[in-house]
């Protein structure tokens, strides 16, 4: 069935060996109870894991505490060098990674093989990062003295990421965590559990293919129980956290209620301005890939759409006509562009949000509906929908993980877009199709987006791993990835060193014995 057996084979998988869930490299051990893994493409069930006890989630810290002490002491760019061999590995697995992705988790095959992508591009940031890992050094008020500062690794990193880039995520924290010198425990989603356990074997191979330790990348798995134990375990000084905003507020409350630092990441609402003279044809590839990539489940897909009342009526019916030439249908083939939502719950909650948002007032212009029959029967298939709505509406409020598309209508000047642009409780990812000058200075200047990321002339989604990602407001606040993103990895440490014969005070305080 489109080489899904191969892939599992070419990523040491096999149905009969996956009875797994907790990792500290070559050593399984997961004693908790099954976690089936449904792929929402047929329904068929793929594979079976254990979760993470107590016991289970100790010895991994334990294991990942004693690594930290080898991994750390290690120069970073030999710790850059062994990213760099883990990012061959996945060069090489990059389609059966990809194909696992797309069948474990939905997204189309095209879209897998871009996570992987991800991956691979993290690496090759995270090999050059590993020789500027800079600090900063400055002049000292007192003569005979210098000072710098530098950045040391934190220790073990937890991180937590969610099922619609179960690949990506988890490689954007721990490339830049591992040169930084921490090691990692990671907490995939229990939806996708297979995927987290082909990344870990070939982290795992690495690792000890170099003579290096167990516990550099440990997996662990389960539900929120699972999550709970790294949260709130004061031997794990930093949470990075990919999820809803829900699961984002229990998280920093844990984290925080033991000082310890977190990396949010969580949901977006996330629109596209369109003005008087954007280019339509542009407006309407970037805003229906926005909308529909990933059948709407990506943290950055497209929600609202604000579009002046000049330009209404085309950009309507352009959106809709481009929505009746979307394939719906097995994301591993690739005429398909739409494929499934990940679980049935996902799906209520389509259903949920296309009701809500015609109770509030709202108006369907594209139809949506669970789709039934051959090939659909996973149950899992929803069409594509857009509904004509009021930004103040409940729902437009809230970030629904589904392709439903939300319209909208300016008029006058941009300020009057951006107030609905920036009115939400999310700031994630935004976009303006202009083509003018002073709106698209407008749209990024202080007075405009309020948003983690900002794009003139592209959608939403698709960010590269280059740039800091992450959003503001209820988003989080936290950066991942490109920029100086590192920094979270590591803590500060200023040094000041006197190398005179004498020990004058700061601020020229006297002190004589
Ligand atoms: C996410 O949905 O959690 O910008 C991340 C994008 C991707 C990352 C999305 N590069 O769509």
């Amino acid at each position: 069935k489109f080489g899904i057996n191969q892939a599992l084979k070419d990523l040491g998988l096999n149905v009969d060996q996956v009875n797994k869930g907790t990792s500290t490299g070559n050593e399984w051990f997961s004693s908790g109870e099954v976690i089936e893994s449904y792929s929402p493409v047929d329904g068929a069930l793929i594979g079976k894991v254990k979760a993470t006890t107590r016991e289970d989630y100790d010895r991994t810290i334990k294991t990942a505490q004693e690594a930290f002490k080898t991994w750390r002491t290690m120069p970073s760019p030999q710790r850059g060098e062994i990213v760099r061999k883990f990012n061959d590995e996945l060069r090489r697995l990059k389609e059966p990674l990809g194909k696992l992705v797309s069948y474990e988790m939905g997204k189309s095959y095209q879209e897998g093989l871009g996570e992987v992508q991800e991956m691979i591009d993290i690496c090759d940031f995270a090999v050059g990062l590993s020789r500027q890992l800079h600090g900063v050094t400055m002049h000292s008020e007192r003569p005979g003295h210098r000072m710098y500062e530098q950045y040391h690794p934190l220790g073990v990193v937890g991180v937590i990421s969610a099922f619609n880039f179960p690949v990506a995520v988890w490689s954007w924290n721990t490339a830049l965590a591992w040169v930084c010198g921490d090691v990692c425990v990671w907490k995939g989603s229990e939806k996708t559990p297979l995927t987290s356990v082909a990344c870990q074997n070939i982290a795992a191979r690495v690792f000890s293919e170099n003579n290096l330790p167990e516990g550099i990348s440990c997996l662990i798995t389960g539900d929120y129980k699972v999550g709970e134990m790294l949260t709130k375990d004061e031997r794990v000084p930093l949470i990075s956290a990919t999820g809803s905003i829900r699961m984002g507020k229990i998280v920093a409350q844990a984290v925080a209620a033991r000082l310890g630092k977190s990396l949010l990441e969580l949901g977006g609402n996330n629109a596209i301005i369109v003005t008087p003279d954007a280019n339509i044809k542009n407006t309407v590839i970037g805003a229906v890939f926005g909308a529909v990539g990933t059948c709407g489940q990506r943290c950055t897909s497209t929600r609202r759409l604000i579009v002046h009342e000049e330009v209404y009526d085309q950009v309507k019916n352009a959106i809709v006509d481009a929505y009746q030439q979307l394939r719906i249908g097995n994301p591993l083939d690739e005429n398909n562009h739409v494929g499934p939502l990940i679980d049935k719950d996902a799906v209520k909650n389509y259903q949920a949000a296309l009701d809500k948002v015609v109770e509030e007032g709202g108006k369907i212009i594209v139809e949506g509906g669970v789709l039934e029959g051959e090939g659909y029967e996973s149950g899992c298939y929803v069409k594509p929908a857009i509904a004509e709505a009021q930004n103040h509406y409940e729902i437009v409020q809230h970030e629904t993980f589904a392709p439903v598309l939300y319209l909208m209508k300016y008029s006058g000047d941009l300020e009057n877009a951006l107030e609905l642009q920036n009115g939400v409780k999310q700031g994630l990812s935004s976009a303006i199709m202009t083509n003018n000058l002073r709106e698209a200075e407008r749209f990024l200047s202080v007075e405009g987006s309020d948003c983690g990321i900002a794009n003139v002339n592209i959608g939403t989604s698709g960010a590269e791993i280059g740039g800091a990602f992450g959003g503001e407001k209820e988003t989080g606040g936290g950066r991942e990835s490109g920029s100086d993103a590192w920094k979270i990895y590591m803590r500060r440490q200023t040094n000041t060193i006197n190398y005179t014969t004498e020990l004058p005070l700061a601020q020229g305080i006297k002190f004589d014995l």
